[in-house]
């Protein structure tokens, strides 16, 4: 089957990787629902990430986030990022393929691999803002102490208004950034092939672009070890890790 989704993808033209948390796993970052342990274990991934519980306890829920900020400044990206990074630049300049990264990832290890431009449909942990007037904010540390599980870290003020400083990213209930989403719908709804890599499919709208991109012909495949909702979708499905299958699939 690798041989054939090997063939797939090199004969495809308009290419988009559409990735999850399972892509970062191997280089020590934590799922979404992985990184709720210590303090937070008491706690679901959906209860956290919303602006609800940012209002309750804003230095619960910015510990938490300057915690996996931490973890993503200690991690590596793995093979898997260097695999897809690899690919596209040798897609660019062998035969004028076009390869699009689109992530639900909130890190930075696609950029760090060598993927320029990455679409975050998620936001990122590295874009802090103010709360109340939007201008970009600044971490109190540049580099977080390496935090053990649990610690309250009461949120920096912005310089501007006054106003508490937010993660980055987009909570549940909260809508997607505009640009993203257009830079995403557009590559996906025009590509021949969509490569969903470590994704349980369950996050919308993200999940629906790959089921828009099917629908309008295009061939998905599938890398993650266990079961998502896009098997049914996917000509191949491919169980194995990112760092394991990207390699042997894109090099
Ligand atoms: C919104 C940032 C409305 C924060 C995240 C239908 C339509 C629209 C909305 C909804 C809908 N149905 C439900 C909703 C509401 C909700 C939603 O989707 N809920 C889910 C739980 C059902 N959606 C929203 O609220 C969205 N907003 O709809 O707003 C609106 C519109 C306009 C104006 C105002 C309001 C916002 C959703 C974004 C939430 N933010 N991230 C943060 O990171 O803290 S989502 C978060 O979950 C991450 O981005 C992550 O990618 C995603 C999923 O989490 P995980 O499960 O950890 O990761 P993943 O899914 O990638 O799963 C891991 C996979 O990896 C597994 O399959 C595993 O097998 C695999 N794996 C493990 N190891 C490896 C591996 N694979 C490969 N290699 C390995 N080594």
């Amino acid at each position: 089957m690798l041989h054939e989704a090997r063939k797939a993808l090199m004969q495809a033209r308009r290419i988009v990787v559409f990735t999850g948390a399972g892509m970062s796993a191997e280089s020590g970052v934590p799922t979404f629902r992985d990184a709720l342990t210590g303090l937070w274990a008491r706690f679901s991934a959906e209860a956290l990430a919303t602006p609800e519980a940012f209002a309750r306890d804003p230095a619960l829920v910015w510990g938490w986030y300057e915690w996996r900020r931490a973890r993503v400044r200690a991690a590596q990206p793995n093979a898997g990022h260097r695999a897809i990074a690899a690919f596209a630049a040798h897609r660019a300049a062998d035969d004028g393929g076009c390869v699009t990264v689109v992530t639900q990832n909130v890190d930075d290890l696609h950029e760090r691999a060598g993927t320029p431009a990455a679409v975050h449909l998620h936001g990122s942990l590295f874009a802090p803002r103010c709360s109340a007037c939007a201008a970009p904010g600044a971490f109190a540390e540049a580099d977080p102490l390496e935090p053990e599980d649990g610690r309250h870290l009461e949120p920096p003020h912005c310089a501007h208004c006054g106003g508490t400083i937010r993660p980055g990213v987009v909570w549940f209930g909260e809508g997607l950034p505009e640009a993203a989403w257009a830079a995403a719908s557009a590559a996906l709804g025009d590509c021949d092939l969509v490569l969903c890599v470590g994704t349980s499919a369950l996050v919308y709208p993200a999940a629906a672009l790959p089921e828009r991109a099917v629908r309008a012909g295009a061939l998905l495949v599938q890398v993650n070890p266990g079961r998502t909702a896009f098997d049914a979708l996917a000509r191949f499905n491919l169980r194995g890790s990112a760092a394991t299958v990207l390699p042997a699939l894109l090099c």
